[in-house]
């Protein structure tokens, strides 16, 4: 059962994100849906973590997975029904899970009914006022009202019939919302109240440093990819106004009208010293570290972001989170597997460079052995607590994201990490799904990564999560960083240390230091590379 007394339990919760899409098909239709999800909780019980974050579930043409919401109050048919979701929250509840919903208040999807409306209407209308309509420039009108490109490709306006252009950051079937008008603001607050009625336990927030744009919607030449920063200068238009922190308190106010403790947490890609304005006092509780996931494997820009990350928090009393994968970049498995930067979001094609799997693995389970040492929230995407692989061969002609076709088959796009997940090996699409064909194709040495074939198997990554997740409660206490060689990270927690050893060499752990947890195989006292050890120190 959910403990309702605990107010705090964002603070420290680990939390694991789901896709849909992906998790667990109860139907039989080659793609996962709700029931299904109910039914696998106890993996996600037996794991130990704290809440799950659902992905979009809503009624959506799926044109970005989801992320094009055609209505914000109401399940899709292929994911299920209201009584499935009420099911699943009851059943997660039940197991002492909490239920974190996602909403998307950039942009809706062009089948909405506001959309359609405004479509419907003529310029100038209330209608239109819902979204960022205007004329555009040129002549007659036939160029784009500014130069601002999509976060997908090509130009973020799209022409109507009428000769109108429409805002979308992302794809054209995604407008944005205009939150200058209050009749936006009154709805998203019903749709709010609406899951907080149902019980959910919070909202993850995306894109939600988009949804206010500068005035006059100056021109911005630059694409953005990854954190956002200052460019000549200037912040660009479209990300982190000011603006955005006063919707964030009215939203905060609705949560803390319902009973127990309901949190926000911001999707923003910004650096931690901008995601930390998100969670001053009566806005979001947590936002996502991207800044983290960003760095690569690389001791001096870990440990320089770890300690960013906190201080930044820190002034203003929030949470630090820490993420390494979720459904929009290249699992850390695979990233991990090659040296030097990655395009964490194009995607890699058969015939691109291929990651090197053994390396990759080695340092993704010494990541998260690291990661789950760390004070705050943690998240987890599901898929990596079995090691799984980014899919990096699959068929161009299966490929989903909008990216690609929008770049004209440049960039591939973030299929790959949100392939169907493994649970049994005897099974048609290893217990996914009675289907033996899946809504993207799983590789087919899949099986390895089952959840079955890693159940119990001490040295199996499933394993080092369980461990890891379990005895992360007893880390108490504020970390301190230790003396440690060149590219070794290492702090403690209490009487806890953990060293994570990202040099080329093995390192020595202080004599009469206990193991409590490895990443990798440690020999009597000594860290091999790539490898992370939680150790109790000899008091
Ligand atoms: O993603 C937001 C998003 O903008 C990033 O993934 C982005 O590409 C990043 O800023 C790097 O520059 C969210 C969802 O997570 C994603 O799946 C959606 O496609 C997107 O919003 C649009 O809704
Ligand atoms: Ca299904």
């Amino acid at each position: 059962m959910i403990d309702s007394t605990d107010t705090e339990w964002w603070r420290t919760a680990a939390i694991y994100q789901i896709y849909p899409r992906s998790f667990s098909d109860s139907n039989g239709d080659g793609t996962g849906d709700l029931a299904g999800i109910t039914a696998r909780l106890d993996h996600l019980a037996t794991l130990g973590v704290d809440a799950v974050w659902l992905s979009p579930f809503y009624p959506s043409p799926q044109n970005d997975g989801g992320y094009d919401v055609a209505d914000y109050r109401n399940v899709a048919d292929e994911f299920g029904t209201l009584p499935d979701f009420d099911a699943l929250v009851a059943r997660a509840h039940d197991l002492g899970i909490r239920v974190i919903v996602d909403l998307v208040p950039n942009h809706c999807s062009w089948e909405h009914a506001s959309f359609r409306a405004a479509l419907a209407s003529a310029p100038g209308s209330p209608e239109r006022a819902m979204f960022h309509f205007r004329d555009g420039r040129g002549t007659d009108g036939e160029l784009p009202p500014n130069d601002w490109q999509s976060m997908f490709e090509g130009p973020a306006w799209t022409r109507t019939p009428d000769g109108q252009w429409y805002l979308h950051l992302f794809d054209e079937s995604q407008p944005d919302w205009n939150w200058s008008n209050p009749a936006v603001r009154a709805d998203f607050e019903q749709t709010l109240r609406f899951w907080l009625d149902r019980d959910v336990d919070g909202f993850r927030v995306d894109v939600c440093d988009a949804m206010v744009k500068a005035d006059g919607l100056p021109d911005w030449p630059y694409p953005t990819k990854g954190v956002v920063r200052p460019i000549d200068g200037r912040m660009p238009p479209m990300w982190d106004q000011e603006g955005i922190h006063e919707i964030f308190r009215e939203w905060r106010a609705v949560l803390d009208s319902y009973e127990g403790t309901r949190i926000l947490c911001a999707e923003a890609w910004l650096p931690p010293e901008r995601t930390a304005r998100i969670v001053r006092p009566g806005e979001m509780h947590q936002a996502f570290n991207f800044a983290y996931l960003e760095q690569q494997w690389d001791a001096t820009a870990i440990r320089d972001t770890i300690e960013t990350s906190i201080s930044s928090n820190d002034a203003v009393g929030a949470p630090t989170t820490w993420v390494l994968s979720n459904h929009d970049v290249m699992r850390h498995a695979s990233r991990y597997g090659y040296d030097g930067p990655v395009a964490l979001e194009s995607g890699v094609g058969a015939d691109d460079p291929q990651p090197d799997r053994a390396l990759g693995l080695r340092r993704a389970r010494a990541a998260t052995a690291l990661m789950l040492a760390l004070p705050g929230s943690a998240y987890i995407y599901q898929g990596e607590e079995l090691g799984l692989p980014e899919s990096t061969d699959l068929p161009d002609e299966v490929r989903q994201d909008p990216v690609w076709e929008r770049s004209g088959h440049r960039i591939r796009g973030r299929d790959g990490c949100r392939v169907p997940l493994p649970w049994t090996v005897s099974a048609p699409s290893f217990g996914f799904s009675a289907s033996e064909t899946t809504w993207l194709p799983q590789a087919a040495d899949f099986g390895n990564f089952a959840v079955a074939t890693q159940d119990g198997v001490p040295d199996s990554t499933l394993s080092l999560y369980r461990e890891a997740l379990s005895l992360r409660r007893s880390l108490t206490g504020p970390l301190e960083f230790s003396e440690a060689p060149a590219d070794v990270i290492s702090f403690t927690r209490g009487d806890v240390r953990v060293v994570a050893n990202i040099s080329t060499s093995p390192v020595a752990l202080q004599a009469g230091s206990e193991v409590l947890l490895a990443s990798g195989p440690v020999q009597g006292l000594t860290v091999p590379a790539d490898t992370t050890v939680w150790v109790r120190l000899a008091s």
